[in-house]
């Protein structure tokens, strides 16, 4: 009799997860172990300094920037500038902000169509990551084509055209084995003809030690290069950031190949692994563009510093 008071449950509209929610591994791992680690003022010892090391390490904080960054406590605490742990804390995690790159934000404003050229390892999540990127990109108002430059896998072309569809914008492909830096160069013509802002270009999914498939990623700059010496605006590698310390020897072939401007870090939802973004971003001094934090279209974050160091340990 009452039953329409009830609430219908399928119209029910779920509050977005926060960035926090979103890393809550990572924050955990990192923010919480930290935390409880240091937080109560204890003495700045040799014992404290050897777990701090272990933590972060296990943090995925790589080995090199742990050393850094533990060299710094050391000598801040010999100074006295450090007296306890709490200290040690605060100081982590200004440190820790200094290795993330501030000036992160592509600047697509150009006289002309802005090409961003996608790459990484299969699977790291480089054509979910286009999708979503078109989406906030239009959000600017932008007009954005996209080139199926990944002809190797026979679902690809298909994917991107999904993405397409769902934007309501042209992906220029061919079929399935046909040369992808022909692909790319069809689109970056008909891009420009057509006065479209910006191309994104996706590529076929390669290992960094398959030599082969790396001279084609460096054949397919070359070709949008001879087109306009300035292009590809943006090599941006995608990363997935459960892949750990493997992400760091990644992002160094990739940039020995094809020459590197910014990465983007995807699946920090799942991962406890997020404090690789330090690792990477101190190895490569390479800004840190998009955080992808979960599968849908709106799971894409501009990546900023200050709302990342919050989310992991605030
Ligand atoms: N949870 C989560 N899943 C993601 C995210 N980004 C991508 N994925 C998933 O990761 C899987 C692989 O994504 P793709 O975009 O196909 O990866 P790719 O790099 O294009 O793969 P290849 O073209 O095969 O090299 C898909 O199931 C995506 O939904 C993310 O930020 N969070
Ligand atoms: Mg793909």
């Amino acid at each position: 009799m009452f039953s329409f008071f009830k609430k219908d449950k399928s119209t029910k509209v779920e509050k977005p997860q926060s960035l926090k929610e979103r890393l809550f591994k990572s924050r955990k791992k990192l923010g919480s172990g930290l935390a409880s680690l240091l937080l109560g003022k204890k003495a700045i010892n040799d014992d404290l300094l050897d777990e701090l090391e272990m933590l972060l390490i296990t943090a995925d904080i790589g080995i090199n920037t742990t050393d850094k960054v533990l060299e710094s406590v050391r000598q801040n605490a010999s100074r006295k500038i450090l007296k306890d742990s709490d200290g040690v804390y605060e100081f982590l995690k200004t440190e820790l902000a200094k290795l993330l790159i501030e000036d992160n934000q592509l600047d697509t404003d150009i006289n002309g169509t802005y090409v961003i050229l996608v790459v990484g390892v299969n699977g790291a999540g480089k054509t979910t990551t286009i999708g979503k990127m078109v989406k906030h990109f239009q959000s600017q108002g932008k007009s954005v084509m996209l080139a199926a430059g990944d002809t190797f896998r026979a679902a690809a072309v298909e994917q991107l055209k999904v993405w397409g569809e769902r934007n309501d914008i042209t992906v220029v492909a061919q079929s399935t084995g046909s040369d992808a830096a022909s692909v790319i160069f069809d689109a970056y013509q008909s891009a420009q003809a057509k006065n479209i802002d910006i191309l994104i270009a996706d590529t076929a999914g390669r290992l960094h030690t398959q030599g082969n498939l790396m001279q084609e990623l460096e054949k397919i700059k070359r070709v949008i290069t001879k087109q306009n010496e300035a292009a590809p605006h943006e090599v941006m590698l995608v990363i997935d950031g459960g892949a750990g310390q493997n992400a760091v020897n990644q992002a160094k072939e990739f940039n020995k190949t094809v020459k590197l401007s910014g990465l983007s870090i995807t699946k920090l939802d799942g991962t406890a692994k997020g404090g690789v973004l330090f690792a990477i971003s101190d190895e490569l001094k390479l800004p840190i563009r998009f955080i992808g934090v979960g599968e849908g279209i709106d799971d894409l974050k501009l990546f900023n510093t200050k709302e990342f160091i919050d989310a992991l340990f605030d």
